[in-house]
C-alpha cells in the first residue's frame, strides 16, 4: 500500500511527538493535534521549526507534536523572549510559541505586551483554560468575573482579553478558537503559518480535572452554547489552484504576502477584519454579554516584521563565521576609544 506523505514527500508519523502526559480529555491535547494537521498539511519541514513555550501543562505540550524539531521550555512567562533570540539568530526558522493564560496573563504579560507590539514572526498560541492547570487550578487572569471552580471558589476578578489587548497593541492576526472545534483552528493555524508577523491564537482550550463543570465559563458546555463565530473560514495555500466559489457580497477574501488567501464567508453583515477599531469593539461587545467571540478578529497583512525593523542581513547569524559576526579587535577598540 503506498504511504501517505505531503507536499514535501514527508509522512504524518513524522510530525508527531511523544505520547501526551496530560489529563485525558484535556483541551490541550485537540490544540496538539491540529498542530499537526496544519504542519502536515501545509507541508512544512519539521527540521526547519523551532518549538518554545513557558511553563504550564499547555507549556509541555510541545513535546507532543513536531518529534523532530528544535525546542526550548523556557522559564515560566519568558518565552517571548527567548524566542525572539531563536529568531535573531536564524530567521530562516519558523517559530511556534504555546503559552497558557497564566503565563501569557499573569507572570509573562509583560513579555507578551512587548511582542504583540514588535510583531515578530511566530505563532504565539494562548492555550486558554481560565485556570492554572498545572498547579491544581486557581484562577488566572483570563478567568471571567463570577465563574467558579469545582472547589467552590468565585472568581471576583474582571479578566483581561488577550485577544483586545493583542489588537490595542498592534499585533497584526489576531484569532480567537475553541479546542473543541476540528474546523476553525485548523483552517486558523494554516493561515497563521503564511502570515509574515506575530499570529496570536487564542483558543478555548477546557481543563477538564479543575474547571469544565457547571458554573465555569471555560467549560466545553459553556463555549459550545456561548460561542459566536464571526466568520467561516476557508484557507487556500498559495501552491493550491484557487477554485474560488463564493456568492458576491457575502465572501470576503484576504490576500496573504506568501499569495495564500483566506476566505471568510461572512455570517454578519460588514465585519472586515482589517478594521482594528472595530474588531476592538467587538470583542468587547461580545465579553459583555459573556460570548466567546471566535474567527479571525484582525489581519494586517502589510506590517513590517520585528526582522524588517531591525535590517537583518538575509544569511542568518547563526550561519556566519565568526569573523562575520564578532567585531574585530580594532573595532572595539575604536568603541573604548569613543567611551573615554
Ligand atoms: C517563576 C515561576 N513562578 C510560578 C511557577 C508556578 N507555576 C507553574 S505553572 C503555573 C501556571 C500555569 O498556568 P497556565 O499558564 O495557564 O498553564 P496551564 O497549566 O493552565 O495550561 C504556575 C503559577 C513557576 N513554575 N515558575
Ligand atoms: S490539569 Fe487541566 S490543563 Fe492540566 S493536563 Fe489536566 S486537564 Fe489539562
Ligand atoms: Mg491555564
Amino acid at each position: 500500500m503506498a504511504v501517505r506523505v505531503n507536499r514535501i514527500g514527508l509522512e504524518p508519523q513524522v510530525y508527531k511527538g511523544g505520547k501526551t502526559t496530560l489529563c485525558a480529555g484535556c483541551g490541550h491535547n485537540a490544540i496538539s493535534e491540529r498542530i499537526i494537521d496544519a504542519f502536515y498539511d501545509m507541508g512544512v519541514d519539521p527540521r526547519r521549526v523551532i518549538k518554545l513555550s513557558g511553563i504550564g501543562c499547555s507549556s509541555k505540550s510541545p513535546a507532543y507534536f513536531l518529534g523532530g524539531s528544535h525546542g526550548f521550555n523556557a522559564v515560566h512567562g519568558r518565552m517571548p523572549s527567548v524566542g525572539t533570540g531563536a529568531m535573531l539568530a536564524n530567521q530562516k526558522l519558523t517559530a511556534i510559541g504555546i503559552s497558557g493564560d497564566g503565563d501569557t496573563g499573569a507572570i509573562g504579560i509583560g513579555q507578551f505586551v512587548h511582542l504583540m507590539r514588535r510583531n515578530l514572526p511566530i505563532i504565539y498560541i494562548i492555550e486558554d483554560n481560565g485556570c492554572y492547570g498545572l498547579t491544581k487550578g486557581q484562577f488566572s487572569p483570563t478567568a471571567d468575573l463570577g465563574s467558579k471552580l469545582k472547589t467552590g471558589v468565585i472568581n471576583d476578578l474582571p479578566p483581561i482579553d488577550t485577544c483586545a489587548l493583542a489588537v490595542e497593541l498592534g499585533a497584526t492576526f489576531v484569532a480567537r478558537s475553541f479546542s473543541g472545534d476540528k474546523r476553525q483552528p485548523s483552517a486558523l493555524m494554516k493561515a497563521a503559518l503564511a502570515h509574515r508577523g506575530t499570529a496570536m491564537l487564542d483558543v478555548i482550550s477546557p481543563c477538564v480535572t479543575f474547571n469544565d463543570h457547571e458554573g465555569s465559563t471555560k467549560s466545553f458546555a459553556y463555549v459550545k452554547d456561548h460561542a459566536e463565530a464571526l466568520e467561516e473560514i476557508s484557507f487556500v495555500p498559495a501552491f493550491d489552484d484557487i477554485v474560488v466559489e463564493y456568492a458576491p457580497g457575502t465572501t470576503l477574501e484576504v490576500k496573504l504576502h506568501d499569495g495564500s488567501r483566506l476566505r471568510l464567508s461572512k455570517l454578519e453583515e460588514g465585519y472586515d477584519p482589517r478594521d482594528r477599531a472595530r474588531a476592538v469593539a467587538r470583542l468587547l461587545a461580545a465579553d459583555e454579554k459573556g460570548e466567546v467571540l471566535t474567527g479571525l478578529c484582525y489581519v494586517n497583512t502589510g506590517a513590517p516584521t520585528f526582522l524588517d525593523a531591525l535590517g537583518l542581513a538575509d544569511a542568518p547569524l547563526a550561519t556566519q563565521p565568526e569573523e562575520v559576526v564578532r567585531p574585530s579587535r580594532a573595532a572595539l577598540q575604536e568603541i573604548m576609544v569613543s567611551l573615554a
